[in-house]
């Protein structure tokens, strides 16, 4: 045997050895560890992405109370520690606006918790009880592909690569709140009331960290991240609150040639979400990525709260997007040069 037969043996049984050890890892293909050069971002795998999102819908809406909601609680706690990802769930209850009391769970992941600079990361996992903007079967749940399990599904892949390529220089959390969707019906058929009963999740969870003094240098809140087409404008909350981080997210988007979804341009109003609460009460800058239609009366495009808000709506391209920019934000926070 020549040596450059003998390197090549030598490497096959390499890639064999390590192939086999994943393989009796039990890990999917798309979930296989890889070694990538140190401050380069990995890169994002946008089915990897589709698959979580998938996998969400799968076990039906996620409607607080409810069988599905408890299976994708238990479901997102396994992934997330499976990820690598040290996993606290705050179990707690909140009144709905109907009286109802729901039992809720918000889903926190640490990585890197060893860095002091920190970045928080969120999206809800519940989705809407019913479909008051649609015109038909308004009293049935949605499938919230992009309403919820989007924002889910692009935060478990950036877990997915920052745990399984190198990490970043900056600590990661990422909290999956709930209750988010679950206010007051949209049609007029009750009265506005004064209580707040949309982002139970973050209300709570702004009162009651899950660690006395937690903060993050700034956070970033992903809301409707996956529809075909979507754009994603300056929201009026996250200006006032936090403007330099609008800027890094949409300057690096642009710098990626994500022009098309990232719009230069400032929301009218502001939108009732998570961030809100993030912001005031947590008193961390937190920006909210959130489809806009700036045409509708309403904020959001037609899909929204309606049972087209199904898997059929959701890019691929559209998840990259979001992911790749997500990753070059976190990968560009250097401690060293
Ligand atoms: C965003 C997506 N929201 C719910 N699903 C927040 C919201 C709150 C939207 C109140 C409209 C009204
Ligand atoms: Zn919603």
């Amino acid at each position: 045997m020549n040596f450059n037969q003998l390197s090549f043996t030598l490497m096959l049984s390499v890639l064999l050895v390590v192939s086999y050890r994943n393989y009796a890892r039990g890990y999917p293909s798309h979930e296989v560890p890889r070694q990538e050069k140190k401050h380069a971002p990995p890169p994002f795998e946008v089915d990897s992405a589709y698959f979580y999102i998938q996998k969400q819908v799968h076990f039906g809406p996620r409607v607080p109370n409810t069988h599905a909601h408890r299976l994708c609680a238990v479901y997102l706690q396994e992934k997330l520690t499976q990820l690598g990802g040290q996993v606290q769930v705050q179990a707690f209850e909140a009144k709905a606006f109907n009286g109802e009391t729901l039992h809720l769970k918000n889903i926190i992941a640490c990585f890197n918790p060893s860095h002091k600079r920190r970045i928080l990361l969120t999206a809800h996992w519940d989705t809407r009880p019913f479909a008051d903007k649609d015109t038909s079967n308004k009293d049935l749940p949605i499938d919230g592909a992009n309403d919820g399990a989007s924002g889910v599904g692009v935060l478990l892949e950036i877990a997915r690569v920052i745990s399984y390529s190198h990490p970043p220089e900056v600590g990661v959390d990422i909290i999956f709140f709930d209750g988010e969707d679950y206010g007051e019906p949209q049609d007029g058929s009750l009265p506005i009331s004064n209580n707040i009963f949309w982002c139970l999740g973050a209300q709570y969870w702004s009162k009651n960290k899950h660690e006395k003094n937690y903060t993050a240098a700034y956070g970033i809140l992903l809301d409707m991240v996956g529809a075909a087409n979507a754009t994603f404008y300056r929201e009026q909350q996250s200006m006032y609150y936090a403007p330099q981080i609008v800027k890094k997210v949409w300057d690096t988007a642009h710098q990626l040639g994500y022009g098309q979804y990232f719009i230069y341009q400032d929301t009218k109003e502001y939108i009732l979400d998570d961030h809100l609460f993030v912001n005031k009460e947590a008193h961390i800058p937190m920006i909210n990525i959130i489809d806009h239609d700036p045409s509708s009366d309403g904020f959001f495009p037609p899909y929204h709260h309606t049972h087209e808000d199904n898997l059929q709506l959701i890019d691929k391209k559209t998840l990259g997007a979001v992911g790749e920019t997500l990753l070059h934000v976190i990968y560009q926070e250097c401690v060293s040069p």
